[in-house]
């Protein structure tokens, strides 16, 4: 397909999302995964280097400190596949253990270009790692990964960040699920995981007093204005963000500080949003450790080993295919 023709396509999935995640009662809602385009991807990357956000650092210590103990419980051979690699910073010590047993398969699947060509300058000069990017959705990306492999070849399937988080609890075990099913025995998975902690602590990562998560999250209706003509006046939207007790769970809101009426002309949609009324953007579910490996046990996997920092609670989880 032409460029021209798959922008287009894109556009109006973003369109017809828009409109039906605003028009949603008695929450309006976006989805999260418009939070990253070219500026939002760029903001997380500031967000991730805030002493207020430790996640990203924890992610980072414990895959550089255990990528020997992670691989030494990896068959030979062992291609790697990535979902939402982003920048691919913390993928280097993973590759770099593996490389040591001999040539890597890296298939970094995003659905930002930006993301694969940052991914490439980061681990394109490790030795014996060849990269192959792929550009789409998980799923998708996942199966064209699968669809490639020869059949003496064991798959590492890496989820860190704890992008799991942003599902929530029923759909990120429907997500797990449908990648399990195209996984064979000998298969695994790593999953990052962020772990509940004070919520004062959790306040101050996602309302950073920099204003670096107001501004990745207001983005999100910047973005619509680019996109697709619409005419959110910014500065009368205030970022929130509140801990759900019940659901464990950090939520970004935007909150309509006044009275206003909004066109999103490429949606064909209007909105008069109350005074007060907020848009939800966002969801960081929490974890427990017994709860992950619940998880995984209920979606086809086993959790075989656990890797927690000490710093700041984070916990990378190693999950292969179980015996039926
Ligand atoms: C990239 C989804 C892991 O939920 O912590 C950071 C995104 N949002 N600050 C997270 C995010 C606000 C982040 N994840």
């Amino acid at each position: 397909m032409l460029a021209q023709a798959l922008d287009t396509q894109a556009t109006q999935e973003f369109a017809s999302d828009v409109r039906h995640y605003l028009s949603k009662t008695p929450q309006r809602e976006l989805h999260s995964k418009y939070l990253y385009d070219d500026v939002g991807t760029a903001l997380f990357e500031v967000i991730t280097l805030l002493p207020e956000y430790g996640l990203t650092r924890a992610d980072e210590r414990l895959l550089k400190a255990n990528a020997d103990a992670i691989v030494r419980r990896l068959p030979v051979p062992t291609i790697v596949a990535e979902l939402g690699s982003g920048s691919g910073r913390k993928t280097r010590w993973i590759l770099e253990a593996l490389a040591k047993r001999g040539y890597v398969l890296y298939y970094p699947i995003d659905v930002s270009a930006s993301a694969l060509h940052a991914c490439r300058n980061e681990l394109g000069t490790i030795e014996s790692v060849h990269i192959v990017e792929i550009e789409g959705a998980y799923i998708e990306g996942l199966k064209a990964v699968t669809a490639r492999r020869s059949p003496g070849e064991s798959l590492l399937l890496l989820f860190l960040g704890s992008t799991i988080g942003n599902f929530e609890r029923g759909p990120a075990e429907e997500f797990l699920r449908e990648i399990r099913a195209l996984l064979r025995p000998d298969d695994s998975l790593l999953l990052g995981t962020d772990l509940v902690k004070p919520v004062e602590q959790l306040l101050a990562a996602y309302d950073d007093p920099t204003g670096v998560t107001a501004a990745f999250n207001l983005n999100l209706l910047a973005r619509i204005n680019r996109e697709l003509g619409a005419d959110f006046e910014l500065r009368n939207f205030r970022h929130e963000a509140r801990y759900n007790e019940t659901e464990r769970r950090i939520e970004m809101h935007l909150r309509s500080e006044t009275a206003q009426t909004v066109n999103i002309p490429a949606a064909d949609f209007q909105m008069t949003l109350r005074a007060g009324e907020t848009i939800w953007t966002e969801s960081s579910h929490k974890f427990g450790l017994a709860e992950v490996q619940r998880l995984a046990r209920s979606t086809g996997f086993v959790c075989v080993e656990q890797w927690i920092d000490p710093e700041w609670p984070f916990a990378e989880n190693l999950l292969t295919v179980g015996s039926p």
